[in-house]
């Protein structure tokens, strides 16, 4: 039988009709401007946005990457939350990449205050890296789907815009922030400067990730691109499946949510395992495993037998994350799954 995969929302494979989407795409060579499925796709998330232009790149670790080179020299720093993406799983690209020092400050469930930020800021001083970058990321990966509060984005917007620093958003899963509070992507994306968010996650596209910004910005960004090896031709054929996301696949993560949810208060109910109920805000679901009870590779090799896959997180720590290839009743198989090997 076919697994149950929680590993990440990143597993889903295209739909029939999300295929079909990319087979009829029309397409050009783009690194020319001539791929009228990109430029669409560009459009639609920049509208989305309230952004003027945007561009489409391969992966969300690239548009982290592209966007934090394009905004700053050599020398900089960056201000990220300890457990962001750009911290833990982008390979020291701002260092190996932009030559950037990367400063990470602990949050309370992956979200920064503008206290914290304004502590971090360096003062101009001949001997130190220029602070230039806060990077923010919304809903925040490791600390379970957590959303970024409005209000504290603008505090720390204040606290950017009195130092001229250079706001950044990963927010590959920006669309379940939006879907679980119904606050409007554009209201969310316009204290940044650049804001990347990612159509192979929760949106189910295979491929995929645009980065938003003002003209001027976008225009800088292409030559990065570029330079990073980003540049694609007929490319409105992958293009086509993240217009078919968009289209299709946003409103639907509101039953990821509820899935996780569901998932998240009966793994919290197995004496051995312990969910943070306040941060299984979205699709991701963050669990610790008591260490005396079980270990984390045994855990996921058992678990793995009876069909349900979820992933490491940490020493005592899975995840698991809803996504639209799961049902409901999948995360209840998938709970029992569990129940049974830690004995509840
Ligand atoms: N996250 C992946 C892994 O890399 C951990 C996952 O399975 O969750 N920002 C955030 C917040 C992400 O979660 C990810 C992917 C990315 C950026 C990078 O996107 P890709 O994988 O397209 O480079």
């Amino acid at each position: 039988m076919k697994p149950i995969d929680l590993r990440s929302d990143t597993v889903t494979r295209p739909s029939p009709a999300m295929r079909r989407a990319m087979a009829e795409a029309e397409v050009g060579d783009d690194v020319l401007g001539d791929d009228p499925t990109v430029k669409r796709l560009e459009a639609m998330v920049a509208e989305r946005l309230g952004k003027e232009a945007a561009i489409y790149v391969p992966s969300g670790t690239m548009s982290n990457q592209v966007a934090l080179y394009t905004a700053s020299e050599r020398g900089d720093e960056i201000l990220c939350e300890t457990g962001s993406h750009i911290i833990s799983y982008e390979v020291a690209a701002p260092a190996v990449i932009s030559g950037l020092l990367t400063h990470p400050i602990d949050g309370e469930l992956g979200i920064l205050s503008a206290a914290q930020v304004a502590r971090h800021v360096r003062e101009p001083n001949i001997h130190c890296p220029r602070t230039r970058i806060i990077a923010l990321e919304n809903t925040h990966n490791r600390a379970g789907g957590t959303i970024y509060p409005l209000e504290t984005i603008a505090e720390i917007e204040m606290v950017a815009r009195k130092h001229g620093l250079w706001m950044h958003l990963d927010g590959a899963r920006l669309w379940n922030a939006h879907i679980a509070t119904g606050i409007p992507l554009d209201r969310y994306a316009a204290p940044f400067d650049s804001v990347s968010v990612c159509l192979s996650k929760g949106l189910g596209a295979p491929i995929g990730s645009v980065l938003s910004g003002t003209r001027d910005f976008i225009a800088k960004a292409r030559r990065t691109r570029k330079m990073f090896g980003g540049g694609m031709r007929q490319v409105g054929i992958l293009a086509a499946a993240g217009i078919y996301a968009l289209e299709h696949n946003i409103p639907r993560l509101a039953e990821d949510h509820a899935n996780a949810r569901e998932l998240a208060e009966e793994l919290n109910r197995m004496p051995a395992l312990t969910v943070n109920l306040k941060a299984a805000q979205t699709n991701i679901i963050a669990v610790e495993i008591d260490p005396a009870k079980m270990t984390v590779p045994d855990f996921v090799s058992r678990l793995a037998a009876k069909g349900v896959l979820c992933i490491p997180f940490g020493p005592t720590r899975v995840r698991f994350v809803t996504h639209l290839d799961v049902t409901a009743e999948d995360c209840r198989r998938a709970a029992a799954a569990v129940g049974e090997v830690v004995g509840a």
